[in-house]
């Protein structure tokens, strides 16, 4: 059973994980309308594995006996500079959800809660996995530069990313 404590504390971090994928899908949406279908369905892709993270987390909470709440959300942004200001958004709010992740990690220690804790281990990997990733992409977008034969081919990798399965945990 869930303690009061560490049901809100997993309540929040639903409402994170929903909050990345509407995110993410406002990215997706607005790549594919600049013409970088790879990165859009790279983006898509990312969004869906967001609400797979939260609907991982609804589920558990409920299995406990605790309730999962489904929140309501902001509206994400409607436009972003370009690709480059893409991944480090992304990437930054990655960092930000690291964070989040650990502080629930700490609670459960602190609160003895061993089968939450176990269950958490699965996003402290998944939050590696998607840091290092964000950083591969910023790192290959500053050596391209300004180059549009470089871009073209950095959005068709994408797409080639975006085509392997979403692993479920
Ligand atoms: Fe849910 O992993 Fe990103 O935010």
């Amino acid at each position: 059973m869930l303690s009061k404590k560490i049901e809100k504390a997993l309540n929040g971090q639903i409402e994170t994980e929903a909050m990345s994928s509407q995110f993410y899908l406002a990215m997706a949406s607005w790549a594919e309308t600049e013409g970088l279908n790879g990165t859009a369905a790279f983006l898509y892709r990312h969004s869906d594995e967001e609400r797979m993270h939260m609907l991982k987390l609804v589920r558990f909470v409920n299995e406990r006996g605790g309730k999962a709440l489904i929140p309501a959300l902001g509206q994400p942004p409607r436009t972003f500079k370009g690709i480059t200001d893409i991944f480090q958004t992304l990437l930054s709010h990655e960092t930000k959800v690291t964070g989040e992740i650990n502080k629930l990690v700490d609670i459960c220690l602190r609160d003895k809660d061993y089968t939450t804790h176990n269950f958490l281990q699965w996003y402290v990997s998944e939050q590696i996995e998607e840091e290092a990733l964000a950083r591969t992409l910023i790192d290959k977008l500053n050596l391209i530069g300004n180059d549009k034969g470089g871009l073209y081919l950095f959005d068709r990798d994408l797409e080639g990313l975006a085509a392997t399965p979403i692993e479920q945990g």
